[in-house]
């Protein structure tokens, strides 16, 4: 594998998921893949889950890692090709992403959304630059559009807790105070559609997904609806995807938050969300707290998931 953006690059599911069970059943069958490989993970944003369990992936197989933050300590970065460098960034990242690329064997990249310009964010200008100009195998943790190592942990979670082979999946929107991307939720969506699950995805009129990613999903705009009979409940957050209000919130509608009445409404659904969450704005204490929240089995996954895709990433060295 030379990069892993989305789904297609990981190839049939089936397969990928014969090679989760195969990484959490044996996490250090391959510790000696990755002696003397080089892994560095390049943060444009924070991160808790991402940074250890890729971490923690890599040390499984055996690799070193290097871990850097753009934002702090290292020179800001120029994304813009033609740009006159006359403001407060030093460095451009067509020199920065061939020099990170000399330094190691595989490049790991969160790029999030920057929320102010639609085509740019959707030509995922960032993580392509380092794709093209690495001279390495890239995988995405979190670009500006999708989610792919977090999607891939969902569905290892979902098949795990799933009691019949074609549970009901809601990915409902939810309240949050500040603007997010959509990329969590339309790469859910993606793996989701490729995975054969009644699959239903539920928020209010103007926060339309990408028709790309909606895909042939059901559209519900009645959140009660929505979660009658579900197996599955994954919240998230995402700012409008739609030209005139795109990056923005539209409203902080209260009443989408996951709270029991509504789990109620389901058939013993477990609750999931990526995290970092906000409680008694997404989702209240007792839903995250209360027996159905597989919340943290889900976050440990991402563990799963990216030892699946450095390993493979290894493999084609
Ligand atoms: C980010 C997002 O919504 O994309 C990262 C989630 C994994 N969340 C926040 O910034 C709170
Ligand atoms: N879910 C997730 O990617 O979490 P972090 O932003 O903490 O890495």
């Amino acid at each position: 594998m030379k990069k892993f953006t989305c789904v297609n690059d990981i190839g049939p599911l089936d397969r990928a998921l014969e090679l989760a069970k195969e990484v959490k059943t044996n996490p250090f069958a391959d510790s000696a893949l990755g002696k003397d490989k080089t892994l560095l993970m390049i943060f444009f944003n924070s991160s808790l889950r991402t940074r250890l369990s890729t971490q923690k992936a890599a040390m499984n197989l055996g690799m070193n890692v290097i871990v850097l933050d753009i934002n702090q300590g290292a020179w800001k970065l120029e994304t813009e090709r033609g740009v006159i460098m006359d403001g407060d960034k030093p460095e451009h990242i067509l020199e920065a992403i061939p020099v990170m690329g000399s330094y190691c064997d595989i490049i790991g990249v969160r790029a999030f959304a920057g929320l102010q310009n639609k085509t740019e964010d959707y030509n995922e200008i960032v993580i392509n630059q380092f794709i093209e100009y690495s001279g390495r195998p890239v995988f995405s943790m979190e670009a500006a559009t999708r989610h792919p190592l977090q999607s891939f942990a969902d569905l290892i979670t979902i098949e795990e807790y799933k009691t019949k082979k074609r549970p009901k999946v809601v990915l409902t929107w939810a309240p949050h105070p500040k603007a997010l991307p959509q990329a969590v939720a339309n790469s859910f969506a993606e793996w989701m559609n490729r995975s054969d699950y009644e699959f239903v995805i539920t928020h209010p009129q103007g926060y339309e997904l990408s028709a790309d990613f909606v895909g042939n999903a059901k559209v519900e705009y009645d959140n009660l609806k929505a979660f009658e009979g579900a197996d599955f409940i994954y919240a998230k957050n995402w700012s409008s995807f739609i030209d005139a209000t795109y990056g923005q919130i539209l409203n902080i509608d209260r009443s989408w938050m996951v709270d029991s009445a509504k789990m109620q409404l389901t058939n013993n659904a477990k609750f999931m969300h990526c995290l970092p969450v906000r409680r008694n704005m997404i989702v209240s204490d007792d839903v995250i707290e209360g027996a159905g929240s597989i919340v943290v089995p889900q976050a440990a996954n991402r563990v799963v998931s990216a030892q699946v895709v450095i390993r493979e990433m290894l493999k084609a060295l």
